[in-house]
């Protein structure tokens, strides 16, 4: 197949007439035309997904005008760009914030209650996209909506995963996973843009040529080809007319069959080699650490990196030809951690193989076109592929790598002379009998800019991980602390505080967050905080309305709802909430309870399906909280909820809905969070260890509005080696006593055993986590916040001004900071109508 892209001198715009009017009458009539011409339905039944999807092409239909629009743009003014690199793009749904950010929230709503259906309930038919792990992924989203408002030009460059994330059940306390077929009914957002296919290159053998001037040329011959398909997925502003783009590859094979193959007589094979191709983008994979060096999640990032750097390329050559003298000018690629790393060498490859460059100007191009953003202090989090592995499999990058890899050492010798030491740190390869490839050094090597995710996260990263680095090039680190979209977080999911806000100090919050600030001088309001106490109440009404759907149990809105919802993982310290109920539940059982607030502590979150004791935590909570939820003592004292299949939409319902944020991690361990964020928008008081963006958020309210307990990371330093979980058990009769109900099988009587290696997780003076060593303090704390709740009107002012002071969470600013120090693009502007 050839895809002609290059316009041609008679191609010609098709002219878009009139735009399409934003009334409740015309979508109406859109969206009748697509469900009984298009779809070819008749009967309208609540629960039909053809409902939502004639729905959606109504208004895509009116996002595609503003598309084309933007595109034009862009496109005519040649301005500057970004892409943001990404092997995941958590978004959810879509349809809320379509209507949302085109302003035809209201005109929907009447359209469809003309015909007795509730947008609500055709939101609810849409499945989320749920192409991400967590926070990196519902980040990189955050950032596409606040970069389409801020009318700033960035392309979202990601994998079209024929299953996301998995879908979680529990059976018996266990977690299931479930595959996430979330196209099955189709969806109706994107576009195919077959044009736009690109080939992508596997396997094969690199070698010398000499072209036909004589000069010697490498080229990678004898590959595996697999073509790389584009499906764009538009990405509206608010209010703003401006559409951006997130565009998904899909891998496909290049021929239908392959002919050799088929001429030799095997069908089967070439049928299965087309399998293999489609093989790269069919699942996203969970993160864990079991899942380091897998080939078939290198093909996938070498398959995002590759297709997403000729589609620019190709988009460039359709301007201005073979000449790159100003591509660097005009070009930027953000990389969301080290996941598209290897684009730094394919940008090379390309340049030199392809185009025709000498090395130097192609790496003067690469190292002013890169940037990498680091999500994890955790070592064992830092990617690594073996060098065989590279080249078995993109054996063309290897030779670039090594090349890079050779003049930066001789670079760091210049530098430090006879410092061998620390060139076998700073190398591009781990040496040893398996040599690896950093790619998080091939990042820095090849970046100009390279920055973490909170101010904590970013100096520790200067001062512990890349301190190397950081000493020969410290102009390249900087911080740029995370935020997440309050159109989303606030507008959309929280339409009854979003309209108690918007009634007492207008709208502009929506795209200038620190407008919020004006409602802290309602924080002692009488009047102000019984509404805002209501808003909460109905929000917890809501959420118990859902937990009963998917859980069967009762939960009463009268309850402090203490919440933490999250991926499970051993830093982020579910044990030692877990540790906390049970505390809770032993001191009701003998008598202490008097006085204690009422608790609903609501956990949810999925594990790696290969993350053993992740896997052990979530089925100690499933036990835990079945023998406290069945002791008529706690009935309206204290209840423990595990929340099933955790994912964005069922964040939506519950950060508006959450008294206590738990935040909770070991100190230096969470990168930022982004959950906190969103609690806090929502009025959530948090109760944390000074970790991550937790940090800022303390700073941000005020020490006396946020719950602070914990060792900090300079104390959790010192402890180590030192650390005797035992003695401080021992010397804690709490602590004491809810280890001794865990070890005594009180959890689990007809499990033996099952809770041992948990328990002795806890006792292992080499815990890296160190749960007792913040036992007291977590419990202390808990108690503190506990007597907070019951004086309603205090708790409703530290509410009130949680919220107020989130302003600088706003992904609005965050990503201000990235074009302000990074990227220096200019905004989109439309033409006038
Ligand atoms: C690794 C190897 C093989 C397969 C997958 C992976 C993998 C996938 C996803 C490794 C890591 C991730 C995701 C990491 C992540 O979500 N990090 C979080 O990023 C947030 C946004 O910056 C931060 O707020 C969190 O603190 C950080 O944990």
């Amino acid at each position: 197949m050839t895809a002609k892209t290059d316009r041609q001198p008679g191609d010609r715009e098709l002219l878009q007439t009139s735009e399409l009017p934003m009334t409740a009458d015309a979508i109406l009539s859109d969206f009748t035309h697509y469900f009984g011409r298009m779809l070819g339905r008749r009967t309208i039944k609540v629960d039909s997904p053809f409902l939502y999807q004639s729905v959606v092409y109504a208004a895509r239909d009116r996002l595609m005008e503003r598309w084309n629009k933007t595109r034009n743009a862009t496109e005519a003014n040649d301005t500057r760009r970004v892409a943001y690199l990404s092997l995941e793009f958590l978004m959810g749904r879509l349809l809320r914030n379509a209507l949302l950010n085109l302003g035809i929230e209201k005109e929907t709503t009447e359209a469809l209650d003309r015909i007795g259906l509730d947008l609500e309930d055709v939101c609810e038919q849409e499945r989320d996209a749920g192409l991400g792990n967590g926070g990196l992924g519902r980040l990189a989203a955050c950032f596409l909506d606040s970069c389409a408002t801020l009318s700033l030009p960035v392309i979202g460059y990601g994998i079209r995963y024929q299953y996301g994330m998995f879908h979680q059940r529990i059976e018996n306390g266990f977690q299931v996973e479930e595959a996430d077929s979330w196209l099955r009914e189709g969806f109706p957002w994107e576009i195919e843009r077959i044009e736009y296919a690109q080939t992508i290159h596997f396997g094969g053998r690199s070698d010398v040529q000499i072209d036909a001037r004589g000069k010697s040329r490498h080229v990678w011959v004898d590959t595996h080809d697999v073509l790389a398909i584009p499906y764009d997925i538009p990405v509206p502003g608010f209010e703003n007319n401006v559409v951006n783009t997130l565009r998904l590859w899909s891998a496909a094979a290049r021929d239908e069959f392959d002919l050799e193959e088929f001429n030799a007589g095997s069908y089967a094979d070439s049928v299965a080699s087309k399998n293999e191709a489609e093989n790269i983008t069919m699942v996203l994979y969970p993160n864990a650490a079991t899942e380091n060096g897998q080939e078939l999640r290198l093909r996938q990032q070498y398959f995002l990196a590759s297709a997403s750097l000729q589609d620019t390329i190709r988009n460039w050559q359709e301007r201005h030809g073979d000449d790159f003298s100003t591509f660097a000018e005009k070009n930027c690629f953000q990389l969301n951690d080290t996941h598209p790393a290897v684009a730094v060498a394919e940008l090379m490859r390309l340049l030199i193989d392809v185009h025709g460059m000498d090395w130097g100007d192609a790496w003067d191009i690469t190292r002013s076109t890169m940037a990498y953003t680091n999500h994890t202090l955790l070592p064992e989090a830092l990617e690594m592929w073996p060098v065989a592995m590279f080249r078995r499999l993109l054996p063309r990058l290897l030779d670039i790598i090594y090349e890079i890899n050779a003049r930066f050492i001789a670079d760091i010798g210049q530098h430090w002379p006879g410092d061998n030491q620390r060139i076998r740190r700073m190398s591009l390869i781990q040496e040893g009998p398996e040599p690896m490839i950093r790619m998080a050094y091939l990042a820095i090597v090849g970046s100009f800019s390279i920055n973490g995710v909170a101010a904590l996260h970013s100096r520790l990263l200067r001062e512990g991980l890349f301190r190397d680095f950081a000493e020969l090039w410290p102009e390249r680190f900087n911080n740029k602390t995370n935020g997440v979209t309050q159109r989303r977080w606030l507008a959309a999911c929280n339409p009854g505080l979003s309209s108690l806000i918007s009634e007492t100090i207008g709208e502009k919050w929506k795209t200038d967050l620190d407008k919020l600030h004006a409602i802290s001088s309602y924080a002692g309001d009488k009047d102000f905080q019984a509404r805002w106490r209501d808003v909460k109440r109905s929000n917890k009404e809501r959420l118990a309305a859902d937990i009963k759907k998917k859980t069967k149990l009762s939960v009463s809105a009268d309850m402090m709802f203490d919440v933490q919802v999250k991926r499970i993982h051993e830093y982020k310290r579910q044990l030692l909430n877990v540790l906390h109920a049970i505390h809770l539940y032993d001191r009701i059982r003998r008598g202490d309870g008097d006085g204690l607030v009422p608790r609903l502590i609501l956990i949810g979150g999925k594990a790696a399906p290969g993350y053993v004791m992740a896997k052990s935590v979530i089925k100690c909570i499933n036990n835990v909280a079945r023998v406290i939820n069945s002791d008529p003592a706690m009935k309206g004292r204290l209840q423990l909820v595990f929340y099933p299949d955790y994912n964005v939409s069922a964040m939506e319902k519950i950060c508006p809905a959450a008294d206590l944020s738990e935040q909770i991690s070991t100190a230096g361990k969470e990168a930022s969070g982004t959950g906190n964020m969103k609690f806090m928008m929502n009025g959530a008081v948090t109760i944390g260890t000074l970790d991550g963006a937790n940090v800022e958020i303390r700073e941000a309210v005020g020490e006396e509005n946020f719950f602070l307990f914990g060792n900090t990371v300079e104390e959790i330093e010192a402890l180590r080696g030192s650390y005797d979980p035992l003695s401080i058990i021992d010397n804690d009769d709490d602590f004491r006593r809810v280890i001794n109900l865990l070890q005594s099988g009180h959890f689990n009587h007809f499990e033996p055993g099952i809770f041992d290696s948990i328990i002795q997780s806890i006792k292992e003076p080499a815990d890296m986590w160190m749960t007792a060593a913040d036992f007291r303090s977590f419990v202390d704390a808990q108690d503190v916040a506990g007597k907070a709740y019951l004086d309603k009107d205090r708790w409703t002012r530290m509410s009130i001004l949680n919220s107020a002071r989130s302003g600088r969470f706003s992904t609005d600013r965050t990503m201000r900071d990235y074009n302000n120090d990074i990227w220096h693009l200019d905004p989109i502007v439309l033409d006038a109508k």
